[in-house]
């Protein structure tokens, strides 16, 4: 089963930023997928949670240079 999520990353800021997040978290084994939306500085995430955790996304993201806002 999967599930969506919202992500919010203060430092989106451009087309790279999108780029560099689908990418990334697109390789990610049992993300469906990845959209961000740059002006809101989020990250919309459908994953399967029994196989990719939400706080492996958030590592990957922190990786990536997006820290996930709490
Ligand atoms: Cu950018």
């Amino acid at each position: 089963m999967m599930e969506s999520t919202t992500l919010i990353a203060p430092d989106i800021s451009c087309e790279h930023c999108q780029h560099a997040i689908e990418g990334a978290v697109g390789k990610l084994e049992r993300v469906s997928q990845v959209k961000v939306d740059i002006r809101a500085k989020a990250v919309h995430i459908d994953f399967d949670p029994k196989i990719v955790t939400l706080t492996k996304i958030e590592e990957v993201l922190d990786d990536t240079g997006y820290t996930v806002a709490k």
